[in-house]
Parts: structure tokens; C-alpha cells; sequence
């Protein structure tokens, strides 16, 4: 059934049917009589795996290609009219050209295919901050994510009525041969546009998630007021049940699933501290009515990392995968038809499927030195099977936003916590962040690389409009503005061997980022920044001295000197590619550190 008579959905729905020649269109109602059909078809054609119903109810295995494991940073473009507004770090190709290239890859690429219209809405339908977007997609595997993922369905397409000038982005894809050569994820943000061919893995294909919520929705922020940030949002409540709420900008695989959803230790927990999640990846912030920021998820669910997620690390996501969730490339316990992944037991299972397939030995194989799960295999969890949700995830007007955290991978340089001057200061220690890289993009491991407020593979526009931007959403939001810090939970020793313990506790840093924001507490003014009195971050029940504290904190200025002048990988050279569209206050804050540093 059509679920609509808007004209310019549907003229836009004939145009890409006429192109991509499916056998079938199909509109996603939402109903769960339909994803049900959907879910059996899937199963029948071996999309999909059932796994077993009374450990896992309703929940499913899909396995991707594996040339098709993580997002394609070097496949991914922005397609403005100009290259300046894509900027030198984005791909950029010109929108004729790569309309031309991607009409000719889609023509006739659904043919004996059924187009699935997806109607999604980025928030709780009809909040305020909310934007709704159409998927067309070829893949079940896809419906099936997005309905976790995002609110979907007829309530959306209602949401979005009749007018032919009403705002939706438009995203369509086609799984095609998966063919990594004629990969293409691309951006259109002057025409809301989102076009991706050739990939059936997350963040290529939910086009809700990194594609719209973060690319077009930051352009979109840009032009409108409002922010679109890869970050984390969680409400931190105090014994007294005064909740305040953080924002937290870590990059793909760095750590935002489990700080959302920490659990604090055990002497904070009898003291009746306790952390609520609203989101685990992106956040939309706007300013409310009072001048302070706001946050909401546009997300419906979690599309968290699988390895390493286990009882001690993060009990919370563990708990939100017990039902109605898709795994995709993790292993598959035979015996009983549950999964696995490294880091989640010491006991891998023997009667074990690898992530690619085949039939294993899991301790042997895992002896061999081979993965059973794929470094970057996930989990796609409804937000409301999370036991620690907070009762603001629905919320249309979002939550007050007290601090910003930036962090990345750093073994050296960074120190566990430091706070920002003020906004101006702040938004160039985001700018200037570096962490090394992870399996959720394809590519190399483990090399520094900058990475601005988490948001590299993610802007949408040229980085130092962005940028500018941040400066002025600091402008509007004035003496309301959050405070800014910086974290560092992957400092190493000499040894090799992280220095903190990670975590739930890394609750201790949250703590003090609070009692600064609430004045609580003195701090250090330093080269980079406010740094904490050792002392200040409770080690009450940790295998740690005062001194391991110290460590964690010191600032090696020669460190930080390469940092800044590095001639491949310092601050200096990596502002000098955006020329004079660096903001001079960027340049300032630059100079500022260096003379500091040198002092
Ligand atoms: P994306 O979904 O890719 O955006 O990742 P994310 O930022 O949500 O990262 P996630 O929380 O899934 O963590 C990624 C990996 O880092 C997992 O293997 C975690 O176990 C590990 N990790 C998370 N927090 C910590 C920490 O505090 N210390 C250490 N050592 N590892 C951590
Ligand atoms: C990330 O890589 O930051 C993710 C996973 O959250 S994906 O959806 O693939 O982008
Ligand atoms: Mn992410």
C-alpha cells in the first residue's frame, strides 16, 4: 500500500524505481506483522539466521561479505557544487559528474528485486528537532536495522503530510554486487540527497545514521542553527536525584557505547550515584528556550561494537542484545545456536562459525591466532531493551547539556582529563584531537591520525566552516554554554599496558568534570589547559596510588611541542591545508599553546 500523497516523494520515488527497475515496491508500514514476513523471508533465503528463541528471542545473525565489514572512508563523498564547501579533507567530485557515474551504476541494479520505501524519522516523531528521511532500499537486512535503528513507518509519512515543499532527505541504495571497486557513499547536501551502491554493511547502508545524521544533518545545522555531533549523551544522577547531562565525543570505536551506558563502581553505586543513557553515538543539539543547549538522539538504537562488550565492561549493552537484535559478524555458537565474540567469555565454543563462515574449532582457531568474531562485528539493539535508559530518551525538547567531553586513543600525550579555558579554547581542543585508528573504518589500525571532534569521517561541509561554526553556536550560547573537557582513557605505560582502569570507572573523571562545572573543585591552570589536583579523582577502591594519578596527568611539553610542529602529523601542518579558511580564532588558540608551551 502507498502511504502517501505527497507528490514530491512520489515523483521522486518513480524517477529512482524507473532507474534501479525493481520487480516490486514494497512500503515499510512499521506493522510487526510485516517486518515478520520480512524476517521469515529473510531467514528462507538465508539472509538471515534465527538463533535460538529462549536464550535470544527474536534475534537474528546476518553475515556480510568480507570485503564489506566497516565503512569505506575513501569511497565516502561530499558532493557540493564547489570543492572549497566539501573542504581538503573530504572526497569531493562534482554533483553532474557523480550523478552521471552513480545513474549508470544503479540503471537496472533491482531488477527481479524488490525496492523496500522506508519512512524513518531522526528523533521522536513530531518533535520540534526531529527530520524525517526515505529510504530505498533493496536489502531486508536493511529494513530490518533501520526499524531498530530509527522510528519508522506510516506514523512518519503522516508526520510529513501532504505538502510538496515539506523537508525530507532522500536516500536511496542498492546492494548491487557489492562490489568494492564501484563502492560509492555519497553526499549530496544541497539536494538532501544520500546515495550508496555496492555495500550491504551499517554505516554505508542505514542511511539515518552516519550518512544523514551526521553529513546532511551537520550541513544542515550549519545553515539552521543547531548542531549534529558524533557524540554520546548521558544524564549523570546525583545521590540527592539531581540528574546533570554530558555530552561525549569519542571516535568510531573509542569508547561512546560503554561510557553511555557505564555502571559506577561499587562504593559511588551504595552512595545512590547512578548514569541514565539517552544516546550512544550522535547527538542533535539545538539551543532551548532558555539559552542553554539541548540534546537530543536521533536514534532508536544501539549499533554498538560486539568485541569486547562482555558482563565486566559494559553489563548494560549485554543486557539491550538479550532480544529482538541483529547480529552481524560476530561467531555462532553451534551447540545452541547463540553467539560469541572476543572478549565476551573466556570460553569460546567449540562447536563454533566463524564470522566468515566456516565450521571451527573456536579454542583452536582463536590458538591459531585468528578472530572468530570480526574486529568490527555489531550488535543492533532497540534503545528500550537498554536497562539503564533514561526516562528523557523520548523527550522531543532533549536534555540540558552541562559539559562536552572530547577524547580519543591516545597512548601518549593526552592526560587522562583536562578542562578548556573557555568555548573559543574548547572548540580547538576538538579541533586539534588525534586518535588512533579503529576497525570500524576499513584501512590501517592503530595509526594517529587527527580526528576533529570525532567528526572526520562525518562532516558534511568543509572542516573549518564547521569550525566556525562551533565558534558561533559558543557566541549564541554565551555564559549558558557547556563546559569542555578532554579525556584520555588509553594512555600506556612504557610497558605497553594501559595506566587506567577504563570502564565504570572512568565515572571517577565524569565526577570531577561535574564538580567543575558546579565549582566545586580547584584545578591547575597548565600549558593546554585546567588539569586536576591528583588528588581530586577518587581512587577509593582502586589497585592505584595518588602518584599512578600523577602519571596519568603529567604533560610532556616536548611531547606536545611535536604535537604542534610535527612536520607530517603536527597541529600546525594540519591547520595549513584549510588556508585562509582556517577561523583566525583557531589560528590564536594555536599560537597561544605553542608560546605556553615554550614559556
Ligand atoms: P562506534 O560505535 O564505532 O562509534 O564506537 P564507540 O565509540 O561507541 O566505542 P565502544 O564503546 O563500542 O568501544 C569500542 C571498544 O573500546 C570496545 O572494544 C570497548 O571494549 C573498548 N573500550 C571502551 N571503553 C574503554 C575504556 O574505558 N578503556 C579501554 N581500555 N577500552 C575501552
Ligand atoms: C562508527 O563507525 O562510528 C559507527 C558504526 O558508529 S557505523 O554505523 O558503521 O558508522
Ligand atoms: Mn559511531
Amino acid at each position: 500500500m502507498v502511504l502517501t500523497k505527497n507528490t514530491a516523494v512520489l515523483a521522486w520515488l518513480k524517477e529512482m524505481a524507473d532507474m534501479c527497475q525493481p520487480s516490486e515496491i514494497v512500503w515499510i508500514d512499521g506493522s510487526e506483522a510485516q517486518l515478520d514476513a520480512l524476517r521469515a523471508e529473510a531467514v528462507e533465503s538465508g539472509e538471515l539466521i534465527k538463533l535460538n528463541d529462549e536464550k535470544l528471542p527474536g534475534c537474528y545473525y546476518h553475515r556480510t561479505k568480507p570485503n564489506d565489514v566497516a565503512r569505506v572512508e575513501d569511497r565516502t563523498f561530499i558532493c557540493t557544487p564547489t570543492e572549497v564547501e566539501a573542504g581538503p579533507i573530504n572526497n569531493w567530485m562534482a554533483p553532474a559528474d557523480m550523478y552521471a557515474k552513480l545513474n549508470a551504476l544503479y540503471t537496472g541494479s533491482m531488477v527481479g528485486r524488490t525496492m523496500y520505501v522506508i519512512p524513518y524519522s531522526m528523533g521522536p516523531v513530531g518533535s520540534p528537532f526531529s527530520k524525517i528521511g526515505i529510504e530505498l532500499t533493496d536489502s531486508i537486512y536493511v529494513v530490518l536495522n533501520m526499524a531498530i535503528m530509527t522510528r519508522i513507518g506510516k506514523a512518519v509519512m503522516d508526520q510529513l503530510g501532504d505538502d510538496p515543499s515539506a523537508e525530507f532527505i532522500k536516500c536511496l541504495h542498492a546492494k548491487k554486487d557489492v562490489d568494492p571497486e564501484e563502492r560509492y557513499i555519497v553526499q549530496f547536501p544541497q539536494d538532501n540527497t544520500i546515495m550508496s551502491v555496492n555495500s550491504a554493511y551499517g554505516g554505508n547502508v542505514l542511511l539515518g545514521k552516519k550518512c544523514f545524521a551526521l553529513r546532511i544533518a551537520s550541513y544542515l545545522g550549519k545553515n539552521q542553527g543547531w548542531m549534529a555531533e558524533h557524540m554520546l549523551i548521558l544524564g549523570l544522577e546525583k545521590p540527592n536525584g539531581e540528574i546533570n547531562y554530558i555530552c561525549a565525543a569519542f571516535p568510531s570505536a573509542c569508547g561512546k557505547t560503554n561510557l553511555a551506558m557505564l555502571i559506577p563502581p561499587e562504593y559511588l553505586q551504595k552512595q545512590g550515584y547512578k548514569v541514565w543513557t539517552v544516546g550512544d553515538d550522535i547527538s542533535w543539539l539545538n539551543i532551548g528556550p532558555d539559552g542553554r543547549l539541548y540534546a537530543i538522539n536521533p536514534e532508536a538504537g544501539f549499533f554498538g561494537v560486539a568485541p569486547g562488550t562482555s558482563v565486566k565492561t559494559n553489563f548494560n549493552a549485554l543486557e539491550s542484545t538479550k532480544k529482538n537484535t541483529i547480529f552481524t559478524n560476530v561467531a555462532i555458537n553451534n551447540d545452541d545456536m547463540t553467539v560469541w565474540w572476543e572478549g565476551l567469555d573466556k570460553n569460546p565454543p567449540v562447536n563454533a562459525t566463524e564470522w566468515k563462515g566456516a565450521k571451527v574449532n573456536g579454542p583452536e582457531y582463536i590458538a591459531s591466532g585468528e578472530k572468530l568474531a570480526h574486529p568490527n562485528s555489531r550488535f543492533t539493539a532497540p534503545a528500550v531493551n537498554c536497562p539503564c535508559i533514561s526516562s528523557e530518551f523520548e523527550n522531543p525538547q532533549g536534555v540540558p547539556v552541562s559539559a562536552i567531553i572530547f577524547g580519543g586513543r591516545r597512548a601518549k600525550c593526552a592526560p587522562l582529563v583536562y578542562q578548556s579555558r573557555d568555548w573559543q579554547h574548547g572548540t580547538f581542543v576538538g579541533a586539534t584531537m588525534a586518535s588512533e585508528t579503529t576497525a570500524a573504518a576499513a584501512g590501517a589500525v592503530g595509526v594517529v591520525r587527527r580526528d576533529p571532534m570525532a567528526m572526520k569521517p562525518f562532516v558534511g561541509y568543509n572542516m573549518a566552516t564547521y569550525w566556525g561554526h562551533w565558534l558561533e553556536m559558543g557566541k549564541k550560547l554565551g555564559d549558558k554554554a557547556p563546559k569542555i573537557f578532554h579525556v584520555n582513557w588509553f594512555r600506556k605505560d612504557d610497558d605497553g599496558n594501559f595506566m587506567w582502569p577504563g570502564f565504570g570507572d572512568n565515572m571517577r573523571v565524569l565526577l570531577w568534570i561535574l564538580k567543575r562545572c558546579a565549582g566545586e573543585v580547584d584545578a591547575d591552570e597548565c600549558a593546554i589547559g585546567y588539569i586536576p589536583k591528583a588528588e581530586d579523582i577518587d581512587i577509593t577502591g582502586l589497585d592505584m596510588t595518588v602518584d599512578d594519578i600523577k602519571a596519568l596527568l603529567t604533560i610532556d611539553k616536548n611531547e606536545w611541542l611535536k604535537d604542534v610542529n610535527d612536520p607530517d602529523t603536527g597541529i600546525k601542518q594540519y591547520f595549513a591545508q584549510f588556508g585562509d579558511m582556517l577561523p583566525k580564532e583557531m589560528a590564536d588558540e594555536l599560537a597561544k599553546l605553542e608560546a605556553n608551551l615554550n614559556a
